[in-house]
């Protein structure tokens, strides 16, 4: 089969050739853009509902014609296929419309988190050498736009801000210029033509990794990998025309946007449903007034939901088919009571947005579901999980996850160096985590050897947070590591050692990374002053010990309280 040539970018690790033909061949990759699966259900079903947001509905023909127009309107603004946009927009139809419009122009979406602030997205703005940024004009309490115009001036490749919402008043002229994202999607009948035909080896979006050194690598999607992996998810959480989805998890982030999520959803002619949050309450009403089907969360949001529901009752109906968790590790007594108290079938996820995405099947043995995390959704996906020296470890035994497979990319962008480390010579990619498989194939995650601290699904570099620590004046020795958490699965404890006369308190921390403009996850929510951190043998500083010397003071506190 002859495949057109993708536009050339550099820093793009692809799939080795022979590889990348036999994924042809089987027909995972086939040469096909994601929009055009979406374009064939507006074919199909132009008059059906596409996206319910708060009071906007939008059929599928609405959502399509408003991301017509919004090509239009990235074309206009001088953006051209392969340009990067860094794309940083809460739950909303128009993080739907500019999506699919960045697929049918080949501007290239990277996918920032709503809680990034402006280290990440300058790190990401120049990472990217994105042209233009778009963001809301406010979270919360925030102002984005003064967000904006600082990461434009630190980032010097940007050249326009798009506003969802107000523009910023009386901006002086030597500020970026400032667009109303509502004038670029302003709905129009749709172009007779294609602005932008992708070639299936043409990047999709840009996604972030978890991050664990430093700020977060970019991990290249291509319609070919992407679609199928979307495919695949939307195959195992059987995914069809009558699917209600509700995204109310950030939809930036691959979970939701692909796996199957709103992509999924839209690729299958179902509905999605957005929320800006997955506060409890609201998100059980939604469930019973727009009888969703299935919806994703991570699992401190299926503990809030799981208690809200035993308190209120507030989901009355039995919409609800399948309740999607993943993102960090759920404990198997949480997994038990989501079937009786919310009447779903649970399906835990163990994704990664590099690529391999494990499922368990909802026709799974209660105990498979309850127990693990799944398995890989594609018989293509290679898993190895090996010991200290790389050799295969037995079933039942732990060891760490390799990857290789059709939708797992062999490196990520711009990161030569990095991906010496995250990637073997022969392409797989080591996610970090140590698991056990099962003889049933199923996997069970049972611990990591990155330096990352799972915040509830927020992934957390270690390294990130003891950079800024070592900033602070008299600071010698910083340590930042997860600490056991009942609701988040684990929290950021900062161990320090700082020189005589000096102190550092927690609030000197936070100070300091809200000054410098970072996501408030990262924010340490507990200091430790030590004399002396524990080392290991050969004279590292041994995390190990210091996890287990937090746990044994939250324990020593809750006995005594
Ligand atoms: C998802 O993706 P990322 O890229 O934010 O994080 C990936 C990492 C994994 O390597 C693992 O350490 C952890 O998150 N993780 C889990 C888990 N799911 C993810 N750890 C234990 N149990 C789980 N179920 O988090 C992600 C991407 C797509 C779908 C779902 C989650």
């Amino acid at each position: 089969m002859s495949t057109r040539t993708p536009l050339a970018i550099d820093g793009v690790v692809r799939w080795p050739d022979d590889t990348a033909a036999a994924y042809r061949d089987a027909g995972y990759w086939q040469d096909r853009s994601i929009q055009s699966f979406i374009a064939a259900q507006v074919e199909i079903r132009p008059d059906d509902p596409a996206v319910i947001d708060g009071d906007v509905r939008m059929t599928y023909r609405e959502l399509w014609d408003a991301s017509t127009s919004c090509a239009r309107g990235l074309l206009d603004h001088g953006l051209a296929p392969g340009d990067r946009i860094l794309l940083q927009l809460p739950n909303c139809w128009q993080f739907g419309a500019l999506t699919i419009a960045c697929f049918r122009t080949g501007v290239i979406p990277v996918m920032a988190l709503p809680a990034h602030r402006r280290t990440e997205l300058t790190h990401l703005a120049r990472l990217a050498e994105a042209r233009a940024l778009v963001i809301a004009a406010t979270d919360r309490s925030t102002d984005l736009r003064v967000v904006a115009q600082q990461v434009a001036e630190d980032a010097t490749t940007i050249e326009s801000i798009f506003v969802l919402g107000e523009l910023s008043a009386g901006l002086p002229d030597s500020a970026t210029p400032e667009f109303a994202l509502a004038e670029c999607i302003a709905t129009v009948p749709g172009a007779k033509r294609e602005p932008f035909e992708p070639a299936g080896q043409d990047i999709a979006c840009l996604l972030l990794s978890g991050g664990t050194t430093g700020l977060p690598k970019l991990i290249v999607r291509t319609h070919d990998d992407y679609a199928y992996n979307i495919r695949k998810c939307n195959e195992v959480t059987e995914i069809d025309s009558d699917t209600v989805y509700l995204a109310s998890v950030p939809i930036s982030h691959n979970f939701a946007l692909a796996c199957p999520g709103i992509l999924g959803t839209w690729v299958a002619g179902g509905r999605v449903v957005l929320l800006p949050s997955p506060a409890p309450e609201r998100s059980l009403q939604t469930i019973d007034a727009e009888r969703v089907t299935v919806t994703a969360a991570v699992p401190a949001v299926a503990q809030s939901w799981i208690e809200h529901q035993r308190e209120h009752h507030t989901l009355k109906g039995s919409s609800l088919r399948v309740l999607q968790v993943g993102g960090s590790r759920m404990p198997d007594e949480l997994a038990a009571r989501v079937q009786p108290v919310l009447g779903a079938t649970l399906q835990q996820v163990f994704g990664m947005a590099e690529g391999l995405i494990n499922m368990t099947r909802l026709d799974d043995p209660t105990g498979t579901i309850e127990t693990t995390q799944g398995r890989p959704v594609s018989d293509a996906d290679e898993i190895a999980i090996v010991d200290e020296l790389g050799d295969p470890v037995p079933d039942g035994s732990p060891g760490r996850l390799l990857t290789r497979g059709p939708y797992t990319p062999r490196g990520y962008f711009r990161a030569a160096e990095h991906n010496a480390r995250a990637f073997t010579p022969d392409g797989w990619y080591g996610s970090g985590d140590i698991v056990i498989r099962r003889p049933d194939g199923n996997l069970v995650v049972a611990g990591r050897d990155k330096d990352m601290i799972n915040r509830g699904g927020e992934k957390i570099s270690a390294e990130e947070v003891e950079n800024f620590a070592y900033q602070l004046t008299g600071v010698e020795m910083a340590a930042a590591v997860a600490m056991p958490d009942p609701v988040l699965g684990e929290r950021l404890c900062l161990y320090l050692t700082v020189a005589d006369g000096h102190t550092v308190t927690l609030a000197d921390v936070a100070d300091l990374m809200q000054t410098a403009g970072v996501a408030r996850f990262k924010i340490p929510e507990r200091l430790v002053l030590v004399d002396q951190m524990p080392t290991t043998k050969v004279g590292k500083i041994d995390k190990k010990a210091m996890r287990e010397d937090i746990r044994a003071r939250l324990e020593r506190e809750l006995s005594s309280t």
